[in-house]
């Protein structure tokens, strides 16, 4: 396993469309590792290929917060949204592509997902609360869009001019 480099937004990565993924090679299943254990250690609890370059249809997801629970990792691959609730809840996001960065985004409540999974089955289930927004933040980052996207504009320039800042300074030798 490899702990994999997370593009910082601006990236023009961070906004293309990922492509979808056609089979489930040993390549995949190594990425999909490499996610993983890149999320555990950022720490985040959601995390989309695009975010380390990868541009393919796949996220990773582990948003049990209590601590002693046992971690439920997921892989899922070529997602689609087959309903979402007309409640919708308000949760203030951040993103691994923009650190330190939060902001209040309204999704639907709850959506119901159906993906293809590492065993090449289709899958199926209903997210709710955190595992909900995290499953839609997740899915915007395989269609190029940012929580930021979510923002007012001068808020989501601010942020951009912070993050270009920060690059700069990385960049700096
Ligand atoms: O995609 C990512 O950048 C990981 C995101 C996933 C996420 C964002 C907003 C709300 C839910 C999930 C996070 O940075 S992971 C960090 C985190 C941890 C606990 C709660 C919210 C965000
Ligand atoms: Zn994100």
């Amino acid at each position: 396993m490899t702990l994999r480099p997370i593009l910082i937004h601006p990236d023009p990565r961070l906004k293309k469309t990922a492509s979808p993924i056609t089979e489930v090679t040993a390549a995949i299943a190594r990425l999909a590792d490499d996610m993983l254990e890149t999320m555990y250690d950022a720490p985040g609890i959601g995390l989309a290929a695009p975010q380390i370059g990868v541009m393919s249809r796949m996220f990773v997801m582990d948003c049990v917060k209590e601590e002693g629970d046992a971690p439920r990792p997921m892989v899922i691959m070529n997602p689609e949204v087959l309903w979402v609730s007309e409640d919708l809840s308000t949760y203030e996001e951040g993103c691994l592509s923009i650190p330190e960065q939060y902001g209040d985004v309204e999704r639907p409540a709850s959506v119901e997902m159906k993906w293809f999974g590492l065993d090449g089955q289709s899958h199926q289930q209903r997210f709710d609360r955190l595992w909900a927004t995290c499953a839609q933040h997740e899915l915007d980052h395989l269609n190029g869009k940012l929580f930021i996207d979510y923002l007012k504009p001068m808020r989501r320039q601010m942020i951009t001019r912070k993050m270009q800042k920060l690059k700069r300074e990385q960049a700096r030798p």
